[in-house]
Protein backbone atom coordinates (compact mmCIF):
# COMPACT_ATOMS: atom_id res chain seq x y z
CA UNK A 1 0.00 0.00 0.00
CA UNK A 2 1.04 3.58 -0.23
CA UNK A 3 2.02 3.86 3.57
CA UNK A 4 4.67 0.60 2.92
CA UNK A 5 2.43 -1.26 4.99
CA UNK A 6 2.65 -5.15 3.39
CA UNK A 7 0.80 -6.40 6.54
CA UNK A 8 -2.00 -9.21 4.89
CA UNK A 9 -5.21 -9.74 6.13
CA UNK A 10 -6.52 -11.63 8.76
CA UNK A 11 -9.68 -13.14 8.81
CA UNK A 12 -11.19 -15.62 12.14
CA UNK A 13 -12.31 -18.84 11.10
CA UNK A 14 -13.66 -21.37 13.46
CA UNK A 15 -14.38 -25.46 13.67
CA UNK A 16 -17.76 -25.37 14.94
CA UNK A 17 -18.51 -28.40 17.99
CA UNK A 18 -19.15 -30.75 14.85
CA UNK A 19 -16.22 -30.18 13.61
CA UNK A 20 -14.11 -30.58 16.55
CA UNK A 21 -15.82 -34.12 17.88
CA UNK A 22 -16.03 -35.21 14.00
CA UNK A 23 -12.51 -35.28 14.39
CA UNK A 24 -12.17 -32.96 11.46
CA UNK A 25 -9.80 -30.70 12.55
CA UNK A 26 -6.41 -32.16 11.76
CA UNK A 27 -8.03 -32.65 8.07
CA UNK A 28 -8.95 -28.71 8.24
CA UNK A 29 -5.67 -27.67 9.37
CA UNK A 30 -4.25 -29.61 6.23
CA UNK A 31 -6.46 -27.43 4.03
CA UNK A 32 -5.93 -24.15 5.42
CA UNK A 33 -1.91 -24.51 4.92
CA UNK A 34 -2.33 -26.02 1.66
CA UNK A 35 -4.65 -23.37 0.74
CA UNK A 36 -1.68 -20.93 1.67
CA UNK A 37 -3.29 -19.04 4.64
CA UNK A 38 -0.91 -19.10 8.01
CA UNK A 39 -2.73 -19.55 11.21
CA UNK A 40 -1.25 -16.83 13.23
CA UNK A 41 -3.42 -17.93 16.73
CA UNK A 42 -5.75 -20.63 17.69
CA UNK A 43 -7.36 -21.79 20.59
CA UNK A 44 -10.19 -24.09 21.79
CA UNK A 45 -12.48 -23.15 23.61
CA UNK A 46 -15.87 -24.02 25.26
CA UNK A 47 -18.47 -20.95 24.51
CA UNK A 48 -21.27 -20.78 27.24
CA UNK A 49 -24.96 -19.32 26.17
CA UNK A 50 -24.04 -15.54 26.50
CA UNK A 51 -20.50 -15.81 24.74
CA UNK A 52 -22.33 -17.58 21.40
CA UNK A 53 -25.39 -15.34 22.23
CA UNK A 54 -22.62 -12.19 21.30
CA UNK A 55 -21.17 -14.02 18.81
CA UNK A 56 -23.82 -14.27 16.55
CA UNK A 57 -25.82 -11.63 17.72
CA UNK A 58 -26.66 -10.13 14.46
CA UNK A 59 -28.82 -13.31 14.24
CA UNK A 60 -30.89 -12.99 17.40
CA UNK A 61 -34.54 -12.26 16.10
CA UNK A 62 -34.22 -15.19 13.49
CA UNK A 63 -36.32 -18.23 14.03
CA UNK A 64 -33.14 -20.39 14.21
CA UNK A 65 -31.23 -18.26 16.73
CA UNK A 66 -32.18 -20.69 20.14
CA UNK A 67 -31.16 -23.79 18.15
CA UNK A 68 -27.86 -22.06 16.63
CA UNK A 69 -26.85 -21.31 20.36
CA UNK A 70 -27.49 -24.72 21.14
CA UNK A 71 -25.40 -26.25 18.70
CA UNK A 72 -22.72 -23.80 19.45
CA UNK A 73 -22.54 -24.81 22.66
CA UNK A 74 -22.92 -28.01 22.34
CA UNK A 75 -19.09 -28.57 22.65
CA UNK A 76 -15.55 -26.68 22.22
CA UNK A 77 -15.05 -24.97 19.39
CA UNK A 78 -11.42 -24.35 17.14
CA UNK A 79 -11.11 -20.38 16.77
CA UNK A 80 -7.80 -19.52 14.50
CA UNK A 81 -6.83 -16.14 13.24
CA UNK A 82 -6.14 -17.00 9.65
CA UNK A 83 -3.81 -14.85 7.58
CA UNK A 84 -3.30 -14.18 4.08
CA UNK A 85 -3.84 -11.76 1.17
CA UNK A 86 -7.62 -11.43 0.34
CA UNK A 87 -8.05 -13.96 3.65
CA UNK A 88 -11.61 -12.96 4.62
CA UNK A 89 -12.91 -13.30 0.58
CA UNK A 90 -10.70 -16.62 0.07
CA UNK A 91 -11.62 -18.12 3.58
CA UNK A 92 -15.43 -17.86 2.56
CA UNK A 93 -14.96 -19.32 -0.87
CA UNK A 94 -12.82 -22.46 0.75
CA UNK A 95 -15.67 -23.08 3.18
CA UNK A 96 -18.30 -22.49 1.20
CA UNK A 97 -22.55 -22.19 1.13
CA UNK A 98 -23.79 -22.36 4.76
CA UNK A 99 -25.96 -24.93 3.85
CA UNK A 100 -23.52 -28.28 3.73
CA UNK A 101 -26.16 -30.39 2.19
CA UNK A 102 -26.96 -28.03 -0.55
CA UNK A 103 -22.28 -27.39 -0.64
CA UNK A 104 -22.14 -31.34 -1.27
CA UNK A 105 -23.71 -30.95 -4.57
CA UNK A 106 -22.86 -27.64 -6.02
CA UNK A 107 -19.38 -26.99 -4.12
CA UNK A 108 -18.28 -30.64 -3.39
CA UNK A 109 -14.68 -29.62 -2.81
CA UNK A 110 -15.36 -27.18 -0.26
CA UNK A 111 -14.75 -27.71 3.85
CA UNK A 112 -18.75 -27.87 4.39
CA UNK A 113 -19.18 -30.46 2.17
CA UNK A 114 -16.24 -32.48 3.54
CA UNK A 115 -17.18 -32.03 7.13
CA UNK A 116 -20.71 -30.36 7.51
CA UNK A 117 -24.57 -31.98 7.61
CA UNK A 118 -26.99 -29.43 7.17
CA UNK A 119 -27.95 -25.75 7.09
CA UNK A 120 -27.06 -25.63 11.24
CA UNK A 121 -24.11 -28.26 11.33
CA UNK A 122 -21.72 -27.10 8.56
CA UNK A 123 -18.63 -27.09 10.54
CA UNK A 124 -16.99 -24.41 10.01
CA UNK A 125 -17.02 -20.39 10.48
CA UNK A 126 -15.79 -17.88 8.32
CA UNK A 127 -16.03 -13.44 8.89
CA UNK A 128 -17.88 -12.09 6.40
CA UNK A 129 -16.28 -8.95 6.42
CA UNK A 130 -13.22 -6.72 7.39
CA UNK A 131 -15.56 -5.06 10.23
CA UNK A 132 -17.11 -8.77 10.80
CA UNK A 133 -13.30 -9.95 11.15
CA UNK A 134 -11.90 -7.77 13.20
CA UNK A 135 -14.84 -7.71 15.78
CA UNK A 136 -14.20 -11.52 15.81
CA UNK A 137 -10.72 -11.96 16.24
CA UNK A 138 -10.69 -9.05 19.55
CA UNK A 139 -13.71 -11.10 20.54
CA UNK A 140 -11.64 -13.86 20.87
CA UNK A 141 -7.92 -12.62 20.95
CA UNK A 142 -6.25 -9.80 23.47
CA UNK A 143 -3.92 -8.66 20.76
CA UNK A 144 -4.86 -8.96 17.50
CA UNK A 145 -1.73 -7.09 15.84
CA UNK A 146 0.98 -9.88 16.85
CA UNK A 147 1.04 -13.16 15.16
CA UNK A 148 3.12 -15.24 17.09
CA UNK A 149 1.66 -18.59 15.40
CA UNK A 150 1.03 -19.60 19.13
CA UNK A 151 -1.51 -22.18 20.72
CA UNK A 152 -3.27 -21.20 23.34
CA UNK A 153 -5.09 -24.52 24.73
CA UNK A 154 -7.66 -22.35 27.70
CA UNK A 155 -10.80 -22.04 29.48
CA UNK A 156 -11.41 -25.94 28.87
P1 LIG B 1 -21.16 -18.41 9.80
O1 LIG B 1 -21.60 -17.02 10.21
O2 LIG B 1 -21.29 -19.42 10.91
O3 LIG B 1 -19.81 -18.40 9.15
O4 LIG B 1 -22.18 -18.93 8.66
P2 LIG B 1 -22.76 -18.13 7.42
O5 LIG B 1 -22.24 -16.73 7.39
O6 LIG B 1 -22.57 -18.96 6.21
O7 LIG B 1 -24.32 -18.14 7.76
P3 LIG B 1 -25.17 -17.12 8.66
O8 LIG B 1 -26.34 -16.68 7.85
O9 LIG B 1 -24.29 -16.06 9.25
O10 LIG B 1 -25.72 -18.05 9.81
C1 LIG B 1 -24.94 -18.32 10.94
C2 LIG B 1 -25.08 -19.78 11.31
O11 LIG B 1 -26.40 -20.05 11.78
C3 LIG B 1 -26.78 -21.36 11.41
N1 LIG B 1 -27.97 -21.31 10.56
N2 LIG B 1 -29.00 -22.11 10.71
N3 LIG B 1 -31.51 -23.37 10.44
C4 LIG B 1 -31.16 -22.43 9.56
O12 LIG B 1 -31.84 -22.15 8.63
C5 LIG B 1 -29.86 -21.78 9.76
N4 LIG B 1 -29.40 -20.80 9.01
C6 LIG B 1 -28.18 -20.50 9.52
C7 LIG B 1 -25.60 -21.99 10.67
O13 LIG B 1 -24.80 -22.71 11.61
C8 LIG B 1 -24.90 -20.76 10.14
O14 LIG B 1 -23.55 -21.03 9.86
MG1 LIG C 1 -22.32 -15.44 9.09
Amino acid sequence: SSNGNTEKERTLAMIKPDGVVGNYSEAIRKVVVDSGFSICKEMTIQLDEDRASIFYSEHSSKSFFSSLIRYMTSGPVLVMVLEKDNAITDWRTLIGPTDASKAKITHPHSIRAMCGQDSQRNCVHGSDSLQSAEREISFFFDDKYSCETVTIHDEL
